[in-house]
């Protein structure tokens, strides 16, 4: 099975179709972004200080876009983290399986699209960090 990494996790500049009547981002699933797209889900109305995350995939790859306002997200893959400030909405994070998240710094009106790769499972996460270091770092 493939080992991922933080280093597997990047931002991903998507197309942008610019005309006077505005601006127009679209993603392809297997062609912007490594795999299919089968489920998308948003978060918004997020309190000022609201964290949110705090767990991990144990399959399930991601695109994450502040489709409006802006947020961070630390990533963490057990052995090195690192911080992405999002705030262009033709801009997403590609997040791989076995990655620890947290969300925070949710500006006001913020709006956080999610692209995923599969259906939501509950069995697919780790919500305890021990349990996702454990697997990680073995
Ligand atoms: C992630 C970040 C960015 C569902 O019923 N269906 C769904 O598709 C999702 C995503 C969640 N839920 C339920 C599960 C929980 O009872 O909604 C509730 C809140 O979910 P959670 O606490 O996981 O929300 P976040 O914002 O901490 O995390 C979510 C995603 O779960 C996660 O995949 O990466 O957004």
């Amino acid at each position: 099975m493939k080992k991922f990494t933080l280093d597997s996790c990047c931002v991903i500049e998507l197309p942008k179709v610019t005309d006077i009547r505005g601006n127009l981002t679209f993603v392809e699933g297997g062609r912007h972004i490594p795999f299919d797209i089968k489920r998308t889900y948003y978060l918004y109305d997020v309190p000022g200080g609201a964290e949110r995350g705090g767990h991990a995939h144990k399959e399930l790859h991601q695109l994450i876009i502040a489709i409006s306002g802006a947020f961070d997200i630390v990533l963490d893959d057990g052995r090195a983290k690192k911080r992405f400030h999002l705030n262009k909405s033709y801009f997403g994070l590609y997040v791989c399986p076995m990655i620890w998240r947290e969300m925070d710094n949710f500006s006001s009106g913020a709006v956080c699209l999610v692209l995923a790769s599969n259906y939501y499972d509950e069995s697919d996460y780790y919500r305890k960090y021990d349990d996702f270091i454990a697997a990680a770092t073995t």
